[in-house]
């Protein structure tokens, strides 16, 4: 190991590699008491404070002690090797962090399939299926025959907390009279392909249902099966196939509204159905047919929207998209509701009982939890 102290310092480790530190990023990121809350890691000053020419007095660094540095004014910064190691300056810029992968067939996903009882007791697990959520949009956690889940522990453990809706911190699927109900969900009918809350200017970024009295009669059966359609990579397909239907769907703003009397609320949201980024990339879908109205659609642009529209959907219908799943009692599933869309197949078959959980997930929640379990681990 050489360290070498000039403009900057560098350590040319036993490895091979090479570090490179500024000198006011090692004072910055002294980790003395004085400098820094040792428990919650947060800092006792700003940077912006620092001379931007600071340089040490004195710099020595041994494979016992790490680097110690005396600075100018006096004050003491030691470094342990390993610290030095992991925070090495990059040349480049990190990557961001979000990463979709599209499915390239429902496959994609019977691979995500993660036991309940690891999820809640091992951080790996957990991250594991964290990871596999954020990559591919959807992710199972079973348990085990005969295990119990707890969907409350369950979502602790996953988010901390929920992320409130409308319907508070989760709704319970009960079939509810078709004049006194405030969703169409609350009913044995089919549900389209969906994202869910589109009314809100923003929506949910996850949603989960979970089987909270599933009999076996319902696990058996094909009716009742949720289906799950991976919209991102149906939307880049579009983009492929039929530019102009990709085009008309990112620019053309729709109405999505729900009104519900007893909470004297009336909800509008006027938003395209493909939201892209400043670069063009696909960040999120809204897409409701059942909330959804194209009264705001100017006269002559009306049947381009339709066909548009009718041409996506007929896109996502296509076989080898869709993952059906067959719910088991206390299956949890967690899906990105900005690019899966989710419906369901009619279900009154007799004698079954079909009663999910379903709430919604904040981003920040879930990969705040994901970074501690990794870190941690
Ligand atoms: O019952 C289902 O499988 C899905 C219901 C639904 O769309 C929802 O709760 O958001
Ligand atoms: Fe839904």
């Amino acid at each position: 190991m050489t360290t070498t102290v000039e403009a900057h310092l560098s350590i040319n480790w036993d490895s091979g590699e090479t570090g490179r530190f500024h000198w006011i990023w090692l004072r910055d990121s002294c980790l003395c008491e004085t400098c820094r809350n040792a428990f919650a890691k947060q800092k006792y000053f700003d940077a912006a404070t620092l001379p931007l020419d600071i340089r040490p007095r004195t710099v020595t660094h041994s494979v016992e002690n790490g680097l110690e540095i005396v600075w100018e004014d006096g004050h003491e910064s030691r470094y342990p090797d390993s610290w030095l190691r992991e925070h090495s300056t990059p040349t480049a810029p990190g990557r961001p962090e979000r990463r979709w992968s599209p499915w390239s067939s429902a496959e994609t996903v019977a691979d995500g399939t993660f036991p309940h009882a690891d999820v809640m007791a091992d951080y790996k697990a957990l991250n594991g299926a964290l990871e596999h959520l954020f990559r591919y949009g959807l992710v199972v956690i079973r348990t085990a025959e005969g295990e119990a889940a707890d969907p409350d522990a369950l979502c602790a453990r996953l988010a901390g907390f929920v992320d409130r809706s409308y319907f508070g911190e989760y709704f319970d699927l009960e079939v509810k009279p078709d004049d006194r109900t405030d969703s169409i969900s609350f009913s044995t009918r089919q549900l389209p392909l969906h994202t869910d809350i589109p009314y809100y200017s923003t929506p949910p970024d996850y949603q989960f249902l979970f089987g909270l009295e599933v009999n076996d009669v319902a696990a058996a059966s094909q009716e009742g099966r949720t289906r799950f359609v991976d919209g991102l990579a149906a939307a880049l397909n579009l983009r492929e196939r039929d530019p102009e239907a990709f085009a008309v769907l990112a620019r053309t703003e729709v109405i999505y509204r729900a009104e519900y009397a007893a909470a004297e609320k009336i909800y509008h949201n006027q938003t395209p159905i493909i939201h892209l980024d400043h670069e063009g990339e696909v960040v999120r879908l809204v897409n409701n047919p059942t909330k959804m109205f194209f009264d705001n659609v100017p006269f002559d642009e009306v049947p381009g929207v339709y066909r548009a529209y009718s041409g996506f959907k007929a896109l996502m219908d296509e076989e080898g998209r869709a993952y059906h799943h067959s719910w088991r009692q206390g299956d949890m599933i967690i899906f990105d509701n900005r690019r899966i869309l989710h419906g369901r197949s009619e279900f009154d078959k007799s004698g079954m009982r079909r009663k999910l959980r379903g709430g919604y997930f904040s981003e920040v929640e879930l990969r705040a939890r994901a970074r501690y379990a990794d870190e941690t681990a």
